[in-house]
């Protein structure tokens, strides 16, 4: 495998209509779930890409294991518990680049993963481990779960990718805070957004935060810094590498996630890190053109047009 990765994906409802969710009485329904999103962006780029976890044994674990597997994410690790549910969640746009998320993913299937799930062949096969602060949030079965598949993948030479993905709603700030940290220290490569790495540090200048990443053990930090591109910081060099204006977002949700797929496509195909990153904001910026957690997710000739297309143009 490229990639595997690691965490919870649930079923999205969307109403279909304006206004407060309250008043709605049609819903589309998607899938969702930060690292299954990074999975199905890999997958669209033409990478070989796994996705460890758990689903509830119900229409609708059925229905995100359909998905990605329609998607080509390879679903061997996947194991339906029948005791749990799949989780949910709803998505109430309020005003551009202002949604609402509800969970209903407590005791979820998912958040049953515990380290006696990992297959460590599985694991050891991985160039990188792609893994995020959501799912050490869902239980303390999936804290120990994400360590566990971090020290199998490290002891076989892989590369941990870190995206903090702070989600307030799940956890309390303190614990968020030392886990996120602790997360951090055992990453080759973090990719935090602004906001997450103020959380972290009291900081928000990119290039003292990149310092302050660096300082944790990371070899590679690329923060993520919304229309305005994305800042990354090695020992050796740092630079801001602009983003791709989008005239208007239709859904920012799941951008950070097409960011990892570029990032880490574009370090599959050998492309210096500058490349890399150009990748990672016009897969982000594509995201957001799209309703959907995964809908805009682009394949190839898609990223290359934008890329190059002059910026002017774009949308
Ligand atoms: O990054 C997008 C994710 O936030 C979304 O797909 C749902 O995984 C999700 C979460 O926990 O919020």
């Amino acid at each position: 495998m490229d990639v595997v990765t690691l965490g919870e994906s649930m079923v999205v409802f969307t109403p279909t209509s304006d206004g407060f969710m309250r008043n709605a009485s049609q819903f589309t329904k998607k899938i969702g779930g930060a690292e299954s999103n990074v999975a199905v962006g890999l997958a669209r780029l033409g990478h070989k890409v796994g996705w460890i976890s758990k689903l509830g044994n119900d229409e609708f674990g059925k229905a995100v294991l359909a998905s990605l597997k329609g998607e080509n994410v390879d679903i061997s690790q996947v194991i339906f518990d029948s005791e749990a549910p799949t989780g949910i969640y709803f998505k109430e746009p309020r005003r551009q680049n202002s949604t609402r998320v509800y969970y209903y993913r407590k005791g979820s299937a998912a958040s049953k993963l515990s380290p006696t799930d990992l297959n460590h062949d599985y694991l050891s096969k991985a160039k990188y481990l792609h893994i995020t602060g959501i799912t050490p949030a869902l239980s303390e079965s999936c804290k120990e779960t994400v360590f566990e598949a971090i020290r199998l993948a490290k002891e076989n030479g892989s590369t941990i990718v870190f995206d903090p993905n702070l989600r307030t709603k799940l956890w309390d700030e303190e614990t968020a805070r030392d886990t996120l940290l602790k997360m951090a220290k055992e990453a080759d490569i973090v990719l935090p957004g602004i906001a997450e790495g103020e959380f972290l540090f009291g900081e928000s200048d990119p290039h003292k935060l990149g310092q302050l990443f660096l300082a944790q053990g990371a070899k590679v930090v690329v923060l993520k810094m919304g229309a305005e591109g994305a800042y990354f910081s090695t020992e050796k060099e740092s630079a801001l590498i602009p983003g791709f204006p989008v005239k208007q977002v239709v859904d920012p949700v799941g951008a950070g996630d097409g960011f990892a797929a570029g990032f880490l496509s574009g370090l599959l195909d050998g492309l210096e890190l500058g490349k890399a990153v150009e990748r990672a904001n016009a897969v982000g910026a594509l995201v957001t053109m799209v309703n959907g957690d995964v809908d805009g997710l682009p394949e190839r000739d898609e990223v290359e047009q934008l890329l190059n297309k002059n910026s002017e143009d774009v949308v």
